[in-house]
């Protein structure tokens, strides 16, 4: 057994007048506690040091680099940087990175538990709009405000594992799984801020959002054979619902553990890493199944088009 307890650190809502001092003192204290509980890895949101800054529309610069890091460690993440490292854990961090050429993209980092940071990966499915579209009733401006992502889908062995990680809208796209489990990944990480019609999409039992998000989770960690930690940015943040459900899949594809909150709140699992083993070397042996030779349409081709 290779068994590496994950600790899922859902974050509730983050306002957007919160000052991000205090959003990595709410990180720092998960963090703390998931040390104390036994995890050796944290995963934490996408964009989790501020609210969803993509619902607001923007036209100046300044106002938008307002929300993004300039380096990592900052100096505002630094004590969550400091304090796993004194803790030995592990952990990743979704957050808006603006590179030394003033690139901005939506961005997920891995730690080890040594404090370095051994991993990055830039959202690459930007879900959303570029110009302010009156007939929302609100905005969604990824498209705006990211570029997107220009480092594949990597794959990192750390922490005992390999380890891969992708963000939010990124796991509705089966290409996203495939291309980390071609790696042999055992263990994908990923946040989401997902908008949701209501705050209680968790408490009410499963709406169509949760079911797709439970869909594409379970989908993509079963076809192949690995781990798979979804973890929410929840609540209302100024009056804009987002959907919890974050939850833990194991390599059969079952839901192992899940939130039951829409708050701060650790959902923690022992993932035995070699669990991912029975589903590579049967259904899922990759190299023994798979027929290229009729799968070019999946990178030749973006849009679906009908036959003539
Ligand atoms: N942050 C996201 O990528 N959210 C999308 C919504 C907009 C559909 C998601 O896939 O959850």
């Amino acid at each position: 057994m290779r068994t590496i307890r994950v600790a899922a650190a859902q974050s509730g809502p983050i306002q957007k007048a919160e000052p991000r001092d205090d959003v990595v003192r709410r990180l720092v204290a998960l963090l703390e506690e998931a040390a104390r509980r036994g995890a050796r890895l944290v995963v934490f949101p996408e964009l989790a040091l501020t609210t969803f800054f993509p619902r607001w529309y923007m036209e100046e610069e300044t106002d938008v680099l307002a929300w993004f890091e300039p380096s990592m460690p900052s100096p505002t993440t630094r004590p969550l940087f400091d304090r796993a490292r004194e803790l030995g854990i592990g952990f990743s961090l979704g957050y808006a990175e603006l590179t030394p050429e003033g690139r901005r993209f939506n961005t997920s980092i891995l730690v080890d538990e040594r404090g370095e940071i051994v991993g990055k990966y830039r959202k690459i499915h930007l879900p959303g709009h570029v110009a302010y579209d009156p007939d929302r009733a609100f905005q969604h401006l990824e498209k705006r405000y990211f570029e997107p992502g220009d480092l594949g889908f990597p794959v990192w062995r750390t922490l005992g594992g390999i380890m891969g990680m992708c963000i939010c809208n990124d796991r509705r796209w089966p290409e996203t799984w495939r291309v980390l489990g071609l790696q042999s990944v055992e263990l994908v990480m990923l946040g989401f801020n997902t908008p949701s019609v209501n705050s209680q999409d968790s408490a009410e039992g499963p709406t169509q959002r949760l079911f797709h998000h439970r869909l594409s989770m379970q989908a993509g960690a079963y076809q192949n054979a690995t781990w798979a930690v979804a973890v929410a940015k929840a609540g209302v943040e100024d009056g804009h619902a987002l959907m919890g459900g974050t939850l833990i899949v194991d390599p059969n594809g079952e839901i192992v553990a899940e939130s039951a909150t829409l708050e701060d709140e650790l959902v923690l699992y022992d993932c035995d890493l070699d669990a991912c083993r029975f589903g590579k070397q049967t259904i899922f042996d990759f190299a023994r199944h798979r027929r290229t030779e009729h799968y070019g349409l999946i990178t030749s081709r973006t849009g679906a088009r009908p036959p003539d």
